[in-house]
């Protein structure tokens, strides 16, 4: 029994070539065609491995392998969504890993105590609906069903809608089961494992993550005849406010990141003084105080750049997950099987946010993390070396193995 690296290698490439970008990236965007093509794809291997397929209401896929009792499963998931132009690693290669281990399992002819369940979670990155990890975020009861169905991307199309466009709006309820444990193998998506020569990453926890939007109101006018005296430029304030983002982030230090990547201006043509802008603020820290002190800086400062330019704004905190630490048996375990893996490891933090963190609120969670090439992701550079990826996969089948336990 062991991972088939090839297989796995190949599995990569072919669901990476769904939504590809022409620089070798990926663009598959949650509940858009080339999501939907994804999804059949994995349905499709699932059922090859013999997995039996559900879909539950946000449209979620799990695939179970029988157990020898009925017992709560050991859950293996990730996501397929990616991001504009992002890589073809983030997410999917969890879902891939996962489905490498139970063919491993098939072809060493392991039966588990545990059943074992494959999941594939709807909309995790939050690039076309938000927030981020939505479908998670219903299963563990912190995101209303109907809100969910009702998120809106930029043009205005719902959720439930696209669910049903592609033909994935199951009837089974996302709602918390008991499980034995989550696991996820992810890339790193940052640069410790790469700059410290290991291949995997027993993950301890994930950062504390905020979301806000920022909707800033001028006075919409003529780019040429209106004096300077007299404009009210909603852009001019938008700018002031990103430059304080980063100098809270600059004057709370430590672990604080804080960005603006999200940036709408309106009318955004030439010859006119911008009447609105829309802006996105992400700020993470493990610390869930240190986000409230982050918040609570950049209020005021919003506050004073608004009123010396005549403008008026909404400040909207929409979206908030806490730093979430993984279940100390669930480490341990991994950790246990990073070693058996003869991989180079050790215990990190998440930067990112993950399906885990919410599966975290509902049982025992855990991650594996693998390398990325000079620490990028969410673009087309973003890769992972096979050989990092089979330790990381041996790693995760160890893992499941030990907490399902053999029949
Ligand atoms: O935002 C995140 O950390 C993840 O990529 N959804
Ligand atoms: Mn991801
Ligand atoms: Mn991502």
């Amino acid at each position: 029994m062991r991972i088939d690296k090839g297989r796995l290698e190949r599995s990569i490439e072919e669901l990476g070539r769904i939504g590809q970008t022409p620089r070798g990236g990926l663009t598959r965007l949650a509940l858009s065609d080339e999501d939907k093509r994804g999804r059949d794809w994995m349905v499709a291997r699932m059922r090859e491995a013999g997995l039996a397929v559900t879909v539950d209401q946000m449209g979620n896929i799990f695939g179970q392998r029988r157990g020898e009792a009925a017992l709560p499963p050991v859950i293996m998931g990730s996501h397929i969504d990616s991001v504009p132009t992002g890589g073809k690693y983030d997410g999917q290669l969890g879902v891939l890993c996962a489905l490498e281990v139970v063919r491993a399992l098939n072809d060493g002819g392991i039966n588990t105590r545990c059943p074992i369940t494959l999941a594939i979670f709807t909309n995790e990155e939050g690039a076309r609906f938000q927030p981020a990890m939505i479908a998670s975020g219903v299963m563990a009861g912190k995101i209303a069903l109907e809100d969910a169905y009702n998120a809106r991307d930029k043009d205005g199309i719902r959720l439930v809608d696209e669910l049903e466009r592609i033909g994935y709006l199951g009837a089974e309820p996302c709602v918390a089961r008991p499980f034995r444990a989550y696991l996820e193998l992810h890339i790193e998506q940052g640069p410790f494992l790469e700059e410290e020569g290991l291949t995997v990453g027993v993950v301890e926890g994930i950062v504390a993550i905020a979301w806000s939007r920022l909707t800033i109101h001028g006075v919409q006018d003529h780019a040429g005849p209106t004096p300077m005296r007299v404009r009210h430029d909603a852009l001019v304030a938008a700018a002031e406010v990103v430059g304080g983002v980063r100098r809270v982030a600059r004057e709370i230090g430590g672990d604080l990141v804080a960005t603006v990547g999200n940036f709408v201006v309106a009318p955004n043509i030439v010859n006119a003084i911008p009447g609105r802008v829309m802006l996105s603020i992400d700020t993470r820290d493990p610390s869930d105080a240190t986000l409230d002190r982050a918040r609570a800086m950049l209020e005021p400062i919003v506050r004073d750049v608004c009123a010396r330019e005549g403008v008026r704004y909404e400040l909207e905190h929409y979206w908030r997950v806490p730093y979430t630490p993984f279940d100390r048996d669930v480490v341990d375990t991994v950790e246990r099987a990073a070693k058996a893996s003869g991989a180079r490891y050790r215990r990190i933090r998440s930067g990112a946010g993950h399906d885990a963190q919410y599966m975290a609120a509902i049982g025992p969670a855990g991650m594996v993390f693998v390398p990325s090439r000079d620490g990028r992701s969410h673009c087309e550079e973003e890769f992972t070396a096979i050989d990092d990826i089979e330790h990381g996969a041996t790693t995760l089948l160890l893992a499941a193995l030990d907490l399902a336990g053999r029949a």
